[in-house]
């Protein structure tokens, strides 16, 4: 099922104009100090994004993951787009979280760039768990109507794709709209706020200690800070 969901992103992307960027070989593919699980990683070059990013872990009936993040141009201070969906298969488990990742909680901007998710939040009950959050702070980059599912196999089949190619449709329909906008943060506030979202999930990020286990530390730690939350390293900046 996560395959045919990374098809879907895929296909929007593509229908973006994206084009797939060169990454080093040492992140594109990762295999399992076992052996038996792998992770795979792509990063595109996307109109009107600075970057966007995909992964895929595959570690069989254990767990199976897609996570991906797109930032828009800091001229643009449109949510930042954020999708973690994890399936643990032995447990027949399901978290899944999509959200617009607000640069502000405020309610002019939330009026400005929420209806779409409003609308879909409205539609899909079984997507709003968000109250089970324990590593992160739902106020911080997290938006009212973040999608939050932790369900099973019917959650898994049936509503995650149909709620997934919504959530992208409506993404981007609204970053179409917005490239006609005129951003209300400025360039100089947007880029300091994707900073900190990079510096906030680069300490939060509960797979942090799963990449350990999985592909030792020196990667987990590499991989953490160059390819998922490069600009952590810009902390001097803000
Ligand atoms: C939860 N994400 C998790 C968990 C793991 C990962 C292991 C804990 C699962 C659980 O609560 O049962 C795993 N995260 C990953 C993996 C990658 C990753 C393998 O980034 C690989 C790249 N996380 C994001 C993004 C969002 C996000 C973009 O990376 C926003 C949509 C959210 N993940 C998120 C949230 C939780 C989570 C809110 C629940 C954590 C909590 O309960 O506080």
């Amino acid at each position: 099922m996560l395959n045919t969901l990374l098809n879907d992103l895929n296909r929007n992307i593509l229908d973006c104009g994206g084009k797939e960027l060169e990454i080093s070989d040492y992140f594109r593919e990762k295999k399992s100090l076992k052996g038996d699980s792998v992770i795979r990683s792509w990063l595109w070059s996307v109109p009107g994004f600075r970057r966007w990013r995909v992964t895929r872990m595959d570690a069989g009936e254990k767990l199976q993951v897609l996570n991906s993040v797109a930032y828009p141009e800091f001229s643009n201070d449109m949510p930042i787009m954020g999708i973690d969906i994890l399936w643990f298969g032995v447990k027949q488990k399901l978290v899944a979280i999509l959200d617009f990742q607000p640069l502000l909680q405020d309610k002019d901007y939330f009026d400005l760039h929420f209806q779409g998710l409003q609308a879909i939040k409205k539609s899909f009950s079984d997507f709003s768990n968000s109250n089970i959050m324990n590593s992160y702070d739902v106020n911080k980059y997290f938006s009212p109507w973040v999608l939050f599912c932790r369900g099973g196999q019917f959650e898994m089949n049936s509503s995650l794709p149909v709620i997934f190619n919504r959530f992208l449709q409506s993404y981007l329909d609204h970053y179409k709209q917005s490239m006609e906008m005129k951003s209300k943060i400025s360039i100089d506030e947007v880029k300091r706020l994707h900073i900190c979202y990079d510096i906030y999930n680069s300490e939060r990020d509960p797979a942090h200690g799963l990449f350990k286990s999985y592909f030792g530390k020196d990667w987990a730690d590499s991989f953490l800070s160059e390819f998922l939350f490069p600009y952590m390293s810009l902390k001097d900046q803000i």
